[in-house]
């Protein structure tokens, strides 16, 4: 029996998408490093469909169809190399190395260059939806060769999840462009959560609400606008009573939020990009800062506002001012993911669409979400549009919940309730829509300190002033 495709590592992720893959029919052949996985796949699961069970690299290759496909599911970073190397040593040109993991996109670039001179095609895929979708329907967002992908697309198509008819998977552009796009994916992610966690901490110490009321809260938020599978999850872990203590779930989880460091890459790059991607930034922060936990110990006793009480329950404004602080500060954290894959794509030269990008998204994702729909027809409407936030959809639910986001954070601001997230989005709406910026005193400083010149408002050129001696100005050039 030759195998349509095959998947190396069968941890949780390549088991769930091996089984996706024989579901729909496609032969799959299987290895892992250690034979035990692949034994104990085909004990539990081989009635779901064609498997090619081999105990060997050589005995896995003879078994796949020409060009060969192989998915490889292993930890990221040295184990993929290593696997790599391992495969692509018994593989022929035209053969399909396709890398499922969470690599760095720039990983994927160096492998992808390396994979070409030998003629091999190298797919890095951004997959999202956890071990959930991985079985299901994930979200996929593949990267490489135009031919290598037209070879996996109806694979591809069949085993992601599907929206109102489409599938969400999309040839985002040659080679890192599709583990790019998930990087962002991710740090949106991260956004998107924090945002929630200070809708909940607002719900919970300004509103005055309980764990159980907040989960109503969002149990109704979900169908409106904000309905989302993170705000679907929300109103079930906030519902959630812990069996041992009769608590509320999140009165027994320690405050402190790990990550793995996928939010951070996003940071990073966007940084070298110069894209502000500040509610990624902020919520990775958070995550560090409630991490932090001498540093916390330490400032516990710092002096807060005198007023903290909450507004009480029948509060009914602050519940709806929330919703909007909420909403639009989740349209600012996308807009600035999606203001972000622009800019990676112009830096390594990805034709990125971006509404098809918001149109993968809409299922089978952790971000997955009822706005993207609108995301996806913005971008479609005007490709070349310079921020989502301009778009007529955005700009008028922006004008709508910006009273109540202001109120928000101000009255946050009073209590001593932090809203970082909240926050940065709100200064980034009222940056960019600025007329005027303090950028021109800093360009004044920087030219005071270390003559870095300064172009002038009235005028061509560009100017230095000499502070330390007549302050008469010149033409610099
Ligand atoms: P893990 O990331 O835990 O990796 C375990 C697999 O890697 C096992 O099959 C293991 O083989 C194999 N492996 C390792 Br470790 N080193 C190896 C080596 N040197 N040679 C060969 N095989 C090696 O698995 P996972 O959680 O299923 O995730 C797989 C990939 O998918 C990762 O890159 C992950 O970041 C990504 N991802 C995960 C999720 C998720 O929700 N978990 C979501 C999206 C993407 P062994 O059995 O012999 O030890």
């Amino acid at each position: 029996q030759q195998a349509r495709i095959g998947v190396i590592g069968l941890a949780v992720m390549g088991s769930n998408l091996a089984r996706n893959l024989a579901r729909h029919g496609h032969p799959v052949a299987l290895y892992n490093r250690s034979v035990a996985k692949t034994k104990s796949l085909v004990a539990d699961h081989g009635d779901e469909g064609t498997f090619v069970p081999a105990e060997t690299p050589e005995e896995f290759v003879a078994s796949l169809e020409r060009p060969r496909r192989m998915v490889i599911m292993v930890k990221a970073g040295g184990p993929t190399d290593a696997v790599i190397e391992q495969f692509a040593a018994l593989l022929e040109p035209g053969d399909v190395i396709i890398d499922g993991g969470n690599a760095h996109f720039a990983d994927t670039r160096r492998r992808e260059a390396a994979l070409r001179e030998r003629g091999l095609h190298f797919v890095g895929v951004g997959i999202s939806g956890g071990e959930e979708g991985a079985l299901n329907g994930p979200s996929i967002m593949p990267g490489g060769s135009a031919e290598a992908y037209a070879s996996l697309a109806p694979m591809l198509t069949d085993i992601a999840a599907q929206v109102d008819g489409d599938a969400c998977v999309a040839h985002i552009g040659p080679d890192g462009a599709g583990h790019f796009v998930k990087m962002v994916h991710n740090g949106i992610e991260y956004a998107d959560m924090q945002l929630i966690a200070e809708a909940y901490d607002l719900l919970r110490h300004a509103a005055g609400l309980t764990p159980a009321q907040i989960a109503e809260v969002f149990r109704g938020w979900n169908q409106g606008r904000l309905s989302s599978y993170l705000v679907e999850i929300t109103t079930e872990v906030l519902s959630h009573v812990d069996a041992d203590t009769g608590k509320p779930f999140v009165d027994v989880v320690q405050d402190q939020a790990e990550q793995k460091g996928t939010g951070r890459w996003t940071v990073q790059v966007a940084l070298d990009l110069g894209v502000p991607v500040s509610g990624i930034a902020e919520a990775t922060f958070a995550r560090s800062l409630s991490g932090d936990a001498t540093v916390r110990a330490a400032a516990r006793g710092l002096a807060g506002p005198q007023h903290t009480e909450s507004a009480g329950k029948g509060a009914e404004g602050i519940v709806e001012d929330i919703e909007q602080a909420l909403y639009a500060s989740k349209i600012v954290a996308y807009a600035q993911g999606f203001q972000q894959i622009r800019a990676g794509g112009e830096e390594y030269g990805w034709p990125i669409d971006l509404g098809a990008v918001a149109a993968i998204w809409r299922g089978g994702c952790i971000i997955r979400a009822e706005f993207l729909d609108r995301i996806r027809a913005a971008f479609d409407t005007e490709p070349t549009l310079p921020t989502l936030l301009s778009s007529p959809h955005f700009a008028e639910a922006l004008a709508g919940a910006q009273d109540g986001w202001r109120r928000v954070i101000a009255s946050a601001t009073a209590r001593g309730i932090p809203v970082p997230g909240f926050g940065a989005a709100l200064s980034y709406y009222d940056s960019i829509r600025a007329n005027q910026l303090p950028a021109n005193l800093i360009q004044g400083q920087r030219d005071y300190f270390g003559a870095h010149t300064y172009r002038r408002t009235d005028r061509d050129g560009v100017y230095h002033t000499r502070w330390g001696q007549d302050r008469g100005e010149y033409r610099d050039s």
